[in-house]
């Protein structure tokens, strides 16, 4: 479904004269206003076509009803989310939950929507129905040649869907593991992992980059094969220039250092992506800025400021990605909830004062240096956020007017009240 144009601006008009007053406000005590507005209109989050659903756990999963039950209907609930917040103009696609049956068709449909394709995704860590061998101890480390090689041409598949819908790059997400000491030899498995992505590598277009996710735990729990940034970098500065690190927020120890991480992988020039979400525990898959919003702003310094070193376009130069899907909210409204707390942290991050925080560095003013970055996340730059927004043609409110328009109960009467999303 679609939100009339009409309906964004009746909203807006109903809004404008409180937005103009706290905007007004804002502009008057922060400098750099219309740059900040500018940077965040160029903005774009991508959205992951897993994320349209009710994700559930383990244990249960609780649908909301009138979740898309296919790509065309992921691709119109990611076109409405662009309506409403023009910050999510893209889609990042998980092979094989969502193979493009025909793929002009669903690029024509993208592009109707305002959507391009961002970072195409792979799975090895799920067995499909068909497939000659089991993922069960692993895909790219396997001790098996034929289940690497398995794992090889699937990777080189997605790369070939990638390529017709116009994608340029590819994430690689491998379970690879063990759980149990004396399971695996540590070296081989990673040798294997890495000749098997130098073959994947081989097939990368030459404008693509491939993304080398890494996750601590789970499933599997005693090693991981990609566990931290540090084996990702060996891997992609193994791999070559079109090699990068991708940091996964809720992929770390607790109380990893994950701004420090950026700021190295940046430094080095091997960061690619970003996947945002929240978590309070492990990989938890919750709204952005939920739990932590201090270290979203934090990262985003960091970001901010390495990209800046570089001479990097903030907007283009890395992959910006949503992974989060949970069992509790509307998938709209935290997808909505995500970007906005995404937008508030990367506008603070401009916002710092970085001249006077390189001063108080160098008189190692330990205090100051804290004010300066508090100074910034303190300030509220939701009216900027809005104001972006409003520029671009979307809702100055963009949850209120989801709910006002009832845009759930009419998915609900289209779609059915127990559509399931598919791929979870
Ligand atoms: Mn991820």
């Amino acid at each position: 479904m679609q939100l009339e144009k009409y309906k964004i601006d009746d909203h807006n008009q109903s809004l404008l004269k409180a937005h103009n007053n706290k905007l007004a406000f804002c502009k008057s005590t922060v400098d750099n206003a219309e740059n900040i507005i500018e940077k965040l209109i160029a903005f774009q989050i991508a959205i992951p076509s897993w994320a349209l659903g009710t994700g559930g756990t383990r244990f249960g999963r609780f649908s909301g009803g009138g979740e898309p039950r296919n790509l065309e209907e992921k691709i119109e609930d990611i076109g409405l989310l662009h309506s409403l917040n023009r910050a999510s103009g893209a889609i990042s696609l998980h092979i094989p939950w969502d193979i493009p049956e025909k793929p002009a068709h669903i690029k024509a449909l993208a592009a109707q929507n305002g959507l391009r394709f961002d970072a195409m995704n792979s799975n090895t860590f799920q067995d499909q129905p068909g497939q000659e061998y089991s993922y069960k101890y692993g895909s790219l480390q396997n001790v098996n040649k034929a289940i690497r090689q398995q794992a090889i041409d699937h990777n080189i598949e997605v790369i070939q869907h990638g390529i017709e819908l116009g994608s340029k790059s590819l994430t690689v997400w491998l379970s690879d593991g063990s759980c149990f000491p004396g399971q695996l030899n540590f070296r081989e498995a990673f040798q294997n992992t890495l000749n098997g992505l130098k073959e994947i590598y081989k097939a990368l277009p030459e404008d693509w980059k491939i993304f080398v996710e890494y996750k601590a735990f789970e499933p599997n729990f005693y090693s991981t094969t990609v566990g931290d940034w540090g084996q990702s970098y060996l891997y992609s500065s193994k791999l070559g220039d079109k090699a990068y690190s991708l940091v996964d927020l809720g992929h770390h120890l607790p109380n990893a250092n994950i701004e420090q991480i950026v700021a190295l992988l940046l430094m080095e020039g091997k960061l690619g992506g970003f996947h945002f979400n929240d978590s309070k525990y492990g990989d938890d898959d919750l709204t952005t800025g939920s739990i932590k919003p201090y270290q979203l702003f934090l990262i985003f310094n960091e970001l901010v400021d390495g990209m800046d070193a570089k001479g990097m376009n903030h907007a283009t130069d890395l992959g910006w990605m949503i992974d989060a899907s949970h069992n509790v909210k509307d998938p709209l409204e935290d997808l909505l909830q995500s970007v906005e707390a995404i937008l508030i942290a990367y506008a603070q991050a401009l916002l710092v004062d970085s001249r006077s925080l390189k001063e108080a560095r160098a008189n190692n003013d330990v205090t100051r240096a804290q004010d300066i970055l508090q100074d910034a996340f303190r300030t509220d730059l939701r009216p900027l956020v809005a104001e972006a927004r409003l520029r671009s043609g979307g809702a100055l409110d963009p949850i209120a007017l989801f709910r006002q328009q009832k845009i759930r109960e009419a998915l609900i009467k289209n779609r059915g009240a127990k559509a399931v999303a598919t791929g979870l």
